[in-house]
């Protein structure tokens, strides 16, 4: 079994991307720039965005954090993407999910210009994702790509399945994994809440990509023996003896699946770090104007 190790994986990105913001400034053009909006006090919210915040000072990169009490109008909101919208030294900005209930996020994603939308969840960008159209891959399908690469992981040809089908990852994911591309080329079974037979499915898999949010759901009896397991899971479970009070579990039962698996990711420390790497690598095409 091969841990596969992305913040590892999220670092040796981190100083790609840095180099290459040294050149941009070499060349004496502007400091790329990523803008992120935060509304409430979420403290999970609060560690992804302020470990988005550090890998901007990592790489080079002007961040901006925004910040607005969970009170605050959806009209607030609005002319707070109008303003970033139009701001011309802003290469990009995410507005960090999820918003509270009284805020229609659908109606907030659909305000972001598409040209800033980092995250890649206009509309626009999920369209162009589907038409094989140059795009913002959303950050976390688009990082699971990239650590299946960075190990050489074969795709071609092979069964995925992804559990879980959210906008943010189980959707895009499967989209990419179905692809025609060097990186893809699978074939791809989208399992969900209403999926009959679940493990019928899953024990046919090469790679299992779990996004579903529940703590330990995926356990050995459910897996092929040598499959490639991604765990997009980070649920916080109570957990008294830590002083913070919790513990990080992801959606796979580890223990007993890592005995199984060929190669697998860990949470902390597998998929999540990845997320931070891509947003900042949409953030530097955003900046050169790629498309
Ligand atoms: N708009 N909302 C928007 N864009 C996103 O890309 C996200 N996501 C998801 C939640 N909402 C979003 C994130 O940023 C999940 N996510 C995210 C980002 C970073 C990490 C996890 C999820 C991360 O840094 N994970 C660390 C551990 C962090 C901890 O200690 O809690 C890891 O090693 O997995």
């Amino acid at each position: 079994m091969v841990l596969i190790d992305g913040k590892k994986i999220s670092l040796e990105l981190q100083s790609e991307i840095a180099l290459e913001v040294k050149d941009i400034i070499a060349k004496g053009k502007k400091q790329p720039h990523l803008a992120a909006i935060l509304v409430g006090d979420d403290p999970a919210s609060q560690t992804y965005v302020n470990n988005k915040v550090k890998a901007c000072q990592n790489v080079g990169f002007k961040s901006t954090l925004i910040r607005f009490e969970t009170t605050v109008s959806e009209q607030k909101l609005l002319s707070k993407i109008d303003e970033l919208n139009n701001d011309d030294d802003v290469d990009g900005y995410i507005v960090q999910l999820p918003l509270p209930k009284n805020i229609s996020e659908q109606k907030i994603i659909e305000a972001i210009k598409p040209s800033k939308d980092v995250d890649g969840f206009h509309p626009v960008n999920v369209g162009r994702l589907v038409l094989n159209l140059p795009t913002y891959v959303s950050a976390t399908p688009f990082g699971i790509v990239q650590l299946l690469e960075r190990y050489n992981i074969p795709t071609d040809g092979k069964h995925c399945v992804v559990i879980g089908r959210s906008h943010i990852v189980g959707s895009p994911m499967s989209i990419l994994m179905a692809k025609n591309t060097k990186l893809a080329n699978c074939t791809v079974t989208l399992c969900h809440s209403h999926t009959k037979n679940l493990k019928e499915h899953t024990l046919n898999a090469d790679i299992i990509i779990a996004a579903i949010g529940k703590p330990n759901f995926v356990t050995a009896d459910m897996v092929k023996e040598g499959a490639v397991i991604i765990d997009v899971g980070i649920n916080r479970v109570n957990d008294a003896s830590l002083a913070k009070g919790f513990k990080l579990v992801g959606d796979v039962k580890f223990d007993e699946v890592s005995k199984k698996s060929s190669y697998i990711t860990p949470v902390p420390g597998g998929v999540g770090p990845m997320t931070i790497a891509s947003l900042l690598k949409n953030t530097l095409i955003a900046a050169k104007k790629e498309f």
